[in-house]
């Protein structure tokens, strides 16, 4: 087998660092999402995003959430290109179905550990009001043997910056 690596959809820009941070008082919450929402393969299934905390993640300072089993439930919503004539937009295809808040099982973790995130289970994190910061560094992995990196996702490989393989 083969993966792939890409950089994240809610990481600061197709260039900037994989480098998620939940600032002191008024770090922003991550609403419930799938990541293969914003990175989708044909097939579903090849995506896994790892998720290593540089500072320990709390309930307090915005540790991720997540819904046990809902990776089994198929994908809600699409982030897709888009072209007004020649201009390149994005949009979402479905929507993100309200959650019962109450499905989610929090998960804080010690400075350097990882979390590994299946593509389709619905995650979330909320927002910071704690005194400490929450850096966490992310990326992703696609198994890249008989699969499809969809051309309509946001982030496409260019010769620049190409998905860089891990294993032949
Ligand atoms: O770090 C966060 O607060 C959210 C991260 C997340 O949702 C992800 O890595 O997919």
């Amino acid at each position: 087998t083969q993966s792939g690596l890409c950089s994240h959809p809610l990481s600061s820009g197709l260039t900037g660092p994989p480098s998620l941070l939940q600032q002191p008082h008024f770090g922003g919450e991550v609403v419930p999402h799938q990541d293969s929402t914003f990175l989708h393969t044909e097939p579903l299934g090849r995506l896994l995003g790892l998720w290593i905390a540089l500072e320990d993640a709390t309930l307090e300072n915005g540790c991720l959430w997540f819904i046990p089993g809902s990776h089994t439930s198929g994908l809600s919503r699409r982030l897709v290109r888009t072209y007004a004539g020649s201009k390149l937009d994005i949009s979402f295809l479905g929507s993100e179905p309200v959650r019962d808040a109450s499905l989610f099982v929090p998960t804080p973790v010690r400075r350097g550990d990882l979390i590994l995130i299946h593509g389709e289970v619905v995650h979330k994190s909320d927002q910071n009001l704690s005194e400490r910061s929450r850096h966490a560094y992310t990326f992703h992995l696609m198994e890249s043997v008989d699969t499809v990196w969809s051309p309509d996702n946001w982030l496409q490989p260019t010769a620049e910056l190409p998905f860089v393989p891990l294993y032949k």
